[in-house]
């Protein structure tokens, strides 16, 4: 979803996480919205979004990141998961092979269940374990520019590169939405007596609660 409301921000922008179990997903949004890690594996966290506050290009954005909550090892995520997702995060572990390999298979299941337009980032997280390192950063970035995606390595841990990928796609999802808005401004300017609609992706009914989270318990 991405619909500008009047007050605490100015827009809200669903962005989903994505990839094989244990690439490190959960880490990442709790680094990005609490600074927190959490070292000892857990299958279901249970937080179904997470939400941070932040400026990009002067306005307020209000970024609600969506995690699996384990699905992803099922299979069996569902198209609400995608539904209003303006933002993804495709994660893979560098240390292991299969999870670079199945990035093919989840941005399938972007093509499938999300918008056409979604800003889609790779992000080839752990890369404070180098020295246990399988997938070249160069292989994965040949692999990006075919895809047309943007790409970085990230490490949870070490938190780095966390802050870095999701500005880079909330700027991108904010420069195509004031594309779309000039877009519709013209539109307009040319249809007297019309007023302005923008609507990108569906605007959040449901108000979900955030459940206990990882390093809480
Ligand atoms: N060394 C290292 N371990 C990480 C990193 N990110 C996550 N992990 C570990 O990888 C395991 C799986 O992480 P988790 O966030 O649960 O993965 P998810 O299944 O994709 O949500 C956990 O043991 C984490 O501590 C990282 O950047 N570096
Ligand atoms: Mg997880």
């Amino acid at each position: 979803m991405a619909y500008k409301v009047d007050h605490e921000y100015d827009y809200l922008f669903k962005i989903v996480l994505i990839g094989d179990s244990g690439v490190g997903k959960s880490n990442i949004l709790s680094r990005f919205t609490r600074n927190e890690f959490c070292l000892e594996s857990k299958s279901t966290i249970g937080v179904e979004f997470a939400t941070r506050t932040l400026q990009v290009e002067g306005k307020t954005v209000k970024a609600q990141i969506w995690d699996t909550a384990g699905q992803e090892r099922y299979r069996a995520i569902t198209s609400a998961y995608y539904r209003g997702a303006v933002g993804a995060l495709v994660v893979y572990d560098l240390t292991k092979r299969q999870t670079f390999e199945n990035v093919q298979r989840w941005l399938r299941e972007l093509r499938d269940h999300a918008d056409s337009n979604i800003v889609i980032m790779l992000a080839g997280n752990k890369s404070d374990l180098n020295h246990l390192r399988i997938v070249a950063e160069n292989d994965a970035q040949v692999f990006a520019e075919k895809e047309g995606l943007s790409f970085l390595e990230t490490s949870a841990l070490e938190a780095h590169n966390v802050e870095k990928a999701f500005q880079t796609i909330l700027l991108d999802i904010y420069q195509i939405i004031s594309r779309k808005a000039l877009a519709a401004q013209d539109g307009a300017a040319s249809l007297p007596g019309h007023g302005t609609t923008i609507k990108v992706g569906e605007p959040n009914n449901s108000q979900q609660q955030q459940k206990a989270s990882c390093c809480s318990s």
